[in-house]
């Protein structure tokens, strides 16, 4: 197996990036705040290319997770999350509704299905679930399963009880962000900890169910709360499966409606940098697309973004068109990720055919092969 070495002197601080071609680069849990803010540090080119040979040696460089969101349970949340336009502490004047209905939630999982989604995540505006709310959200698990699709949700803080009811019904994926550094946290939210949403983590693990946590950029937090955010992901006792990126959507009537706006390129640096830390997870390019040009979106995907949640709507605010992106998808040569059902038999027809794949494989994408 042939290896690279890079080396990266920023600041007197010397980087060597080990990449061993064709295979996966190494997953590390002990990140230095130190480590990571070199990485942040390097020529923008040279942060691209570490991230997009990662992401190489881990994954099909042209697919694209697809997910779609849907709210199952929107706005008067008891939270108080500054950025959030269902916290019921601020008003955005947005239209509340109870717990949808079960047969609801299919039908729109069934058209998301049809639109190319591979995985459904619902979302509910809650502290956490109330015991009376389980049986209803144990229901959409199953029945959003029976569809063929992934299943994902975003309820809140969660009980061990609760994550193991959740695990058994089916549900693939539990959403909980930290959202930012422990040390930027409380600027953002009071009424639940940074300790808090480590154990719902570590619930949802315990439960056997894989975890989908990132954070937002764009609050006004400093580099290093950047940099202390993805340290915290990256050294979790097992990294998250998916990582979303969001950019902080401002909304009227949340306390940061006039946060200045991110510089582009930072965003995505620290795309890159999630990806070169948590190589093999997915990075979701999260909320925030609606105010990215293609040119930024296809910048995202070059550092390592491999997911996006597609539908025009996010939980409660717009996203583009599901047309536009299948436009910007066949723009670039990218391909929606398919769902993979893994029972034996067909894992090993699958493993079989990532080998073959491997072994046709080019290291850079060829454009011309692609117009079909
Ligand atoms: N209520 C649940 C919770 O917070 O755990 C689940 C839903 S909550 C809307 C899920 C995540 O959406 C938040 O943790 C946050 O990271 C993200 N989010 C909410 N509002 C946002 C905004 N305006 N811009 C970007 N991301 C946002
Ligand atoms: C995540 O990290 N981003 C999604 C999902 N997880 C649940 C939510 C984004 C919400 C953006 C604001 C809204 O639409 O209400
Ligand atoms: Fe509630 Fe979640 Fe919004 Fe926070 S982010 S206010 S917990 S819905």
């Amino acid at each position: 197996m042939k290896n690279n070495l890079y080396f990266a002197s920023i600041a007197g601080l010397s980087l060597e990036i080990e990449m061993r071609n064709g295979s996966n680069s190494e997953v590390r849990h002990d990140w230095s705040m130190k480590e990571v803010r070199a990485l942040f540090d390097l020529p923008f080119n040279d942060l691209l290319f570490q991230a997009q040979t990662v992401h190489r040696a881990n994954f099909d460089p042209n697919e694209v997770q697809v997910s779609t969101l849907l709210s199952i349970k929107t706005g008067a949340c008891p939270e108080d999350c500054k950025y959030c336009p269902q916290s019921g502490h601020y008003n955005t004047g947005l239209a509340k509704e109870k717990l949808m209905q079960v047969e609801k939630v299919l039908e729109k999982a069934k058209q998301a299905k049809e639109k190319g989604s591979s995985r459904f995540c619902m979302g509910a505006a809650w502290k956490h679930p109330s015991e009376k709310d389980m049986p209803y959200v144990v229901e959409m698990v199953k029945g959003v399963r029976e569809l063929g699709l992934e299943t994902c949700m975003t309820l809140g803080m969660l009980s061990d009880d609760q994550a193991s009811q959740l695990a058994d019904a089916g549900l693939d994926y539990y959403n909980h962000n930290l959202d930012t550094s422990p040390d930027f946290y409380d600027k953002i939210i009071t009424t639940r900890s940074y300790q808090d949403r480590l154990d719902t983590l570590q619930h949802v693990r315990d439960s056997g169910m894989k975890i989908c946590s990132g954070g937002i950029i764009g609050m006004g937090e400093k580099a290093t709360d950047r940099i202390g955010l993805l340290v915290q992901l990256a050294n979790l006792p097992q990294q998250p499966e998916s990582v979303p990126i969001n950019m902080l959507v401002k909304v009227k009537g949340t306390p940061l409606e006039n946060v200045e706006n991110i510089d582009p390129f930072d965003f995505i640096r620290c795309i890159a940098v999630a990806r070169i830390l948590m190589p093999e997870s997915h990075v979701r390019l999260s909320a925030g697309r609606e105010e990215m040009s293609d040119e930024m979106q296809a910048m995202a995907f070059m550092a390592g973004a491999n997911s996006i949640f597609y539908g025009e709507c996010l939980l409660t605010t717009p996203n583009p068109e599901a047309h536009e992106d299948m436009q910007l998808f066949k723009r670039l040569g990218l391909r929606p990720e398919q769902r993979i059902e893994k029972t034996d038999d067909e894992q090993e027809a699958s493993l079989n055919q990532a080998i073959q794949k491997e072994q046709n494989s080019h290291r850079f994408y060829d454009a011309s092969s692609a117009q079909h």
